[in-house]
C-alpha cells in the first residue's frame, strides 16, 4: 500500500473491511458476451413508464457524455481509487421516458438475463451513470462493453455490466445476486455485504 492510502483509510475515504487493489479485477457470473454487430443492440426502458422506450446503440451513444471520477468497492473487499470514466449521466437517459408516479425501484437488466435491483433515488443520484470508457479506454468485453451501469456509492455488484435495460417498479424485488444471498441494498459504509451477515 502507498502511504497516501493509509492516510485515506484513516481519513475516512475507504469503507470498513476493504483492501486496496492495483489492478482491475474481473468478476461476474456466466460468460462474457462479445458483440460483433451493434445494430441488434438496444436499450429498453420499461415497467412503470407511460410509454416504453427502446433506444438503438446510435441513439444511446448520441446522448451527452462526460467524465466521472470515483472509487469503487467490491463486496469481496477490493477497492480501486480514482477511476476516471467517460459516460452518460442517468438523468440524460431519464429525459427520454415519463415514469408513472408509483415507480420507486429499478431493476437493471443485463445480457443473459442477469439483473440487480436498487431504489430509484439511488440510481438517480448525480454520481450514477452509464459507463462507456474506463481510464481512457473503451470498456473491454470483460468489464462490460458496450455499456455498463456505474453506481459508485453501493457495492460494485450493483454496477451491471452489459446493461440492456431498466425496469421501473413499485416494490423492491431481488436481482440475481440478491436472490443468492447478497444484501438488497449493499451500502459499503454499513458493510451490507450478505443478507446472512
Ligand atoms: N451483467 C453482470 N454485471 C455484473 C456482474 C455480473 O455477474 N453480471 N457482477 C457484478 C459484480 S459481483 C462485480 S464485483 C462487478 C465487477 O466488475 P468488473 O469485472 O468490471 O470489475 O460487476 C458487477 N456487474
Ligand atoms: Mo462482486
Amino acid at each position: 500500500m502507498r502511504e497516501m492510502d493509509t492516510r485515506e483509510h484513516a481519513g475516512g475515504r475507504v469503507p470498513p473491511g476493504q483492501t486496496l487493489t492495483e489492478g482491475f479485477p474481473v468478476l461476474h457470473y456466466g460468460s462474457v458476451p462479445y458483440y460483433n454487430d451493434l445494430s441488434t443492440w438496444n436499450f429498453r426502458l420499461f415497467g412503470l413508464v407511460e410509454e416504453e422506450v427502446t433506444l438503438t446503440y446510435e441513439e444511446f451513444t448520441a446522448l451527452p457524455q462526460r467524465e466521472f471520477t470515483n472509487d469503487i468497492h467490491c463486496v469481496t473487499t477490493w477497492f480501486r481509487l480514482d477511476n476516471v470514466w467517460e459516460g452518460i449521466a442517468v438523468g440524460e437517459v431519464m429525459k427520454r421516458v415519463k415514469l408513472k408516479p408509483e415507480a420507486r425501484f429499478v431493476m437493471l437488466h443485463a445480457e443473459h438475463g442477469w439483473t440487480t435491483n436498487l431504489p430509484l433515488d439511488d440510481f438517480l443520484r448525480e454520481t450514477s451513470f452509464f459507463g462507456l470508457k474506463h481510464n481512457g479506454q473503451t470498456l473491454s468485453p470483460e468489464h462490460g462493453y458496450p455499456v455498463r451501469a456505474v453506481v459508485p456509492h453501493l457495492y460494485f455488484w450493483k454496477s451491471a455490466k452489459w446493461l440492456r435495460g431498466l425496469e421501473f417498479m413499485e416494490k423492491d424485488k431481488p436481482g440475481f445476486w440478491e436472490r443468492n444471498g447478497y444484501h438488497m441494498y449493499g451500502d459499503p459504509w454499513a458493510e451490507q455485504r450478505y443478507d446472512f451477515d
